[in-house]
């Protein structure tokens, strides 16, 4: 009898193994990280990833803003209340952005 039942939850059992194994691993490859502008600032100012991360940018400010990589990598276009700019970062190095608004507003990304 306890045997039997043994039998019948065996292949529940791997499955869900197998399920609990992959998502605990494909996160774990790749993550998104959030860069939050507010109040006319990156935040946090110095971010740092793993390549193949994606960062997203997300505009908690009333102003519109934009998201410039110095290198001309990538550009947002102009990012109004709540509106988001993901970009995945595949190579390892330090690539520095600005708001194409307010350049003053600086931040970095650091890719290891
Ligand atoms: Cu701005």
């Amino acid at each position: 009898m306890r045997s039997a039942l043994l039998m019948l939850h065996r292949p529940l059992l791997v499955a869900l193994v197998a399920t609990a194994t992959l998502a605990v691993s494909v996160p774990a490859f790749a993550k998104e990280v959030t860069v939050t502008i507010s109040n006319f600032a990156f935040s946090p100012e110095k971010t740092t990833i793993s390549a193949g991360d994606t960062v997203k940018f997300v505009n908690a400010d009333d102003t519109v803003h934009s998201v410039v990589a110095q290198d001309g990598a990538f550009h947002s276009d102009g990012l109004d209340t709540d509106d988001s700019f993901s970009y995945s970062f595949t190579t390892a190095g330090t690539f520095d952005y600005h708001c194409g608004l307010h350049p003053f507003m600086t931040g970095e990304i650091i890719v290891n």
